[in-house]
């Protein structure tokens, strides 16, 4: 069977998590508020819908985390997102990256950065340098600033997301290829899945 490669959103509350994997799905900017979402699985298609994946987006309150820690294992790639305009949430990237690590195989996971309400410059409080000084004091591979809002380099992330799934996948031998996307004359990615 194959296996999917599970992404999973987290952060602190209201850091616009599911406002990011929303825009990026419809395009648009939904200002309802979704803080109450205990765990969402969604399943997105990314990269010309050549490749699926389930992203698991969590809720930063505490009573979820034994939930959301149990998910843990099963995530791959792991996307730490803080908000530009509100300092304790940069603050507590760290705190969930040491949770995050004592819960996986650090070395076969990926860690991306992300400074979220990038548009929101008049009550920004996190600069740049210091999400870059972050993604590079935790080793972490990727590091963006987005707007959930506006949808600034939102298709960057997903990008990066996209190719970083791709190649973990190829590393398995275990390309997803849709129905309708199997290249012609490849048979191999066919093959390549476990017959079990
Ligand atoms: N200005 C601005 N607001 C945002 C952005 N992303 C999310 N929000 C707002 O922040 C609030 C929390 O967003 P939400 O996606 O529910 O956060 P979550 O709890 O991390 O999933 C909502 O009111 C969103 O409309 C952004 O990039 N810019
Ligand atoms: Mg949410």
């Amino acid at each position: 069977m194959s296996e999917r490669i599970n992404v999973m959103f987290i952060g602190d509350t209201a850091v616009g998590k599911t406002s990011l994997i929303d825009y990026f799905k419809s395009g648009k900017h939904d200002p309802r508020i979704y803080s109450s979402t205990i765990v969402l699985p969604e399943t997105i298609n990314l990269d010309s819908s050549l490749l699926k994946i389930q992203v698991v987006d969590t809720p930063g309150q505490k009573i979820y985390e034994p939930t959301v820690i149990a998910l843990y294992p099963t995530c791959t790639v792991f996307v730490f997102i803080y908000d530009k305009t509100d300092r304790p949430s940069l603050d507590k990237i760290n705190y969930l990256y040491d949770i995050v690590n004592d819960h996986v195989h650090s070395e076969a996971c990926e860690f991306f950065l992300v400074g979220n309400k990038i548009d929101e410059r008049e009550k920004e409080v996190v600069s740049r340098q210091e999400g870059l000084n972050k993604k590079k004091q935790l080793n972490m591979k990727f590091f963006i600033e987005t707007s959930a809002k506006t949808g600034v380099n939102i298709d960057s992330l997903f990008k990066e997301i996209a190719e970083t799934v791709r190649k973990k996948q190829k590393d398995k031998g275990d390309t997803v290829w849709l129905e309708d996307h199997q290249p012609e004359n490849n048979t191999n990615a066919k093959n390549s899945k476990c017959p079990c």
